[in-house]
This record gives structure tokens, sequence and C-alpha cells, in this order.
């Protein structure tokens, strides 16, 4: 049988580090994968890199995100997987991006990195990546890929790329999914949880959407914020959409003066998205009198996705020139399986 085909795509961060002879850190050279990494011969598994100019992904723009995308279709027939060496600061964003972006996907795109840098002994970078390629690589028995979505590999465990947060600065598990199982769980074997997997009908060839609106912003509530930051912040120029991160169920201060800003925002065709400051859970505006008001006056609920995934669709729905109703519309529903309903 064929050897599986994977495309490695390599965009900076830590997981590209190495110790120069004076003992500094600097990229490797990823043209000699096999060089560093001599596992991945083991592998059964052809590889190829791809190399973009290495970033801090903190430096990562959506522009960067399109690049991306770009480099996936035009490679999209020839691998039957895609691996995404990325920084870990930003990569639920860019991989939650790149989940919308990617329309009909069928092949595997697993973002991994790592928290140690790969030229040091203790890294967690060179465990990710292998399993990371092991799993682009997967076939089920009618030879078809075995995680046909993009999704997000680190310490053990494989997530839906749009249901992750980094949470950590420090441990080596520093991705968590707070409201969605694992995809699959890495021990002695790596063990799929199918029924979670989500599959694209495979006749429907992939398109990419990738203009992102840039109109968009996130507003974290807490107590004590004024009215008239509130009131500036909705007045900036071009705004078209904010992801308003709410507290526990989606609450929010009934006061009159903040009701009415939010109002008169929406009443300009802002799409206001309910999201929670809580790490785990989901937005429920009936619940409570503080989140029914908001409700009633037009937010839109975006349930139990994460802030990385709420503020990526936004700016995708937004880009593709949807009116204020239909973002909102898409906003609550499933189109990824980034929401927990359909
Ligand atoms: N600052 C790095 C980045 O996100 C952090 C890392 O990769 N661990 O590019």
């Amino acid at each position: 049988m064929k050897r599986p085909a994977i495309l490695l795509i390599y965009t900076g961060g830590t997981i590209g580090m190495r110790r120069n002879e004076s003992g500094t850190l600097v990229p490797f050279d990823f043209n000699t994968i096999e060089q560093e990494i001599p596992a991945v011969r083991n592998l059964n598994v052809d590889i190829d890199v791809h190399k973009m100019p290495p970033i801090d992904s903190s430096n990562v723009t959506p522009a960067r995100w399109s690049e991306l995308a770009r480099i996936i279709a035009e490679n999209y027939d020839r691998y039957d997987g895609f691996v995404v060496l990325h920084g870990t600061d930003t990569m639920s964003y860019t991989a939650s991006a790149l989940s919308f972006m990617l329309e009909n996907n069928t092949k595997p795109v697993v973002f991994t990195g790592s928290q140690i840098p790969m030229g040091i002994l203790r890294t967690d970078g060179r465990e990710n990546l292998i399993t990371a390629i092991e799993i682009a690589a997967a076939k089920d028995e009618q030879g078809r890929a075995r995680v046909p979505e993009v999704a997000l590999y680190f310490q053990n465990r494989l997530f839906r790329a749009n249901r992750t947060t980094k949470h950590s600065a420090e441990a080596l598990s520093a991705f968590v999914s707070s409201n969605m199982a694992p995809l699959a769980e890495v021990g002695v074997n790596i063990v799929y949880n199918d029924m979670l997997i989500h599959r694209e009908n495979d006749d429907t060839p992939l398109r990419i959407s990738d203009n992102m609106s840039d109109n968009v912003m996130i507003l974290k509530l807490f107590p004590g914020i004024s009215q008239q930051t509130l009131r500036q912040v909705l007045a900036a120029e071009g705004l078209r959409g904010v992801i308003l991160e709410t507290f526990g169920t989606g609450n929010a201060p009934t006061a009159d003066w903040f009701i009415e800003v939010l109002e008169e925002a929406i009443g300009r065709g802002i799409v206001v998205v309910n999201i929670t400051q809580c790490q785990g859970g989901a937005v429920e505006m009936g619940l409570y009198e503080t989140g029914r008001r908001l409700q009633s006056i037009g937010v839109v609920s975006g349930y139990d996705m994460t802030t990385e995934a709420a503020v990526t669709k936004l700016m995708w729905l937004l880009g593709k020139g949807e009116d204020a109703k239909l973002c909102a519309q898409n906003m609550a529903t499933s189109l990824r399986g980034e929401l927990s309903r359909s």
C-alpha cells in the first residue's frame, strides 16, 4: 500500500528552536527534520516540508491565516494530511480561523507546537510532532482519513481545534477543551473517539473563504466598567461586531445605561455576541434577569464557544459580507462543531 504523504508546514514558535554553538536559541532548519528527529523515518510516512518565514505567534495576523489556507488549498490534492507547526500563544486563534476558512475540508489538518524548544533535551516538541504526523497520516479500515478535520494535538490529547484555549504558560499540557472531550487520547495506543470526529461529504471540493473582517473586538466585562468607556468603545469607527465576555451563564449588569448603550449599538447594525468569561459551561440568557435583558435587546448567544472560536468566526462571517441578521443567526449555529448544539 502507498505510504501516506504529509505536508509539514512550519510557521515558527518555540518548537522550531535549537541552541547554536554559543548557546543562543535560533530557529533550526526544518529541511533536515529527519536529521533532527531520526525517529520520523520509522513512521512509514512521506514528509515534505513547507517553511513560512518563522515568527513568534504573537505577531500572527489574518494575512498569515490566509497564506496558510492557500498553502493547504494549493497542496490539497497531493497530500493525505497536513501538520502545522505553530507557536502556542495564538495557536487556538489560527487553528479556529482555519477551521472556518477551509470550507468542505475532508483532510486532517493537525496543529501542534511545544512549550520547550526542540533543541532542549527535555523538549515536549519531539513527541508532539511525531504523534501529530502519525495522526494526520492515520486511515480507517476503508482507507479514509481517521481525523478529517482541523485539530490540535498537544501532550497526549487531540482536540477539535476550534474548541481549544491555551490555558497555561507553564504546563506542558498547555491547551484545554473544556466543553468537548478529546477526539483522541494517546497512551500506549492512540485511542480515537470516532463518535466525536466530524466528517464532511467527501464529494464537495475544498474551497477557501479567507476574507476576514477586522472590524471586530472582544470586550470583557468587569464590575465597575464605566458608561463612558462602554459608549466610546462601541462608538469606534467601522465597528461591526463585538464578542462580549460576560459573567457566568451570560450575565451582565441590568443598569439602564448599560442596556441602552448596547441596544443603541445593536440598532446601528453591530452584532453583539454573548460569550462567558468562565472556562467551561455555556451562555443561557434566559436563566437570570441579568441575562434575560441582554436577550431581549437582541444580543446573540454564543452558547459554549471559546473566545478564540467566537472572534474568528465573527471575523469570517462579516468578511464574507453577511448582514447583521444572517451573521447573528450563523453565530448561534454550529458550522464546524464549534458549539454544542446544531
Ligand atoms: N511565544 C511562543 C509563540 O507562540 C510560545 C511558544 O511557542 N511556546 O510563538
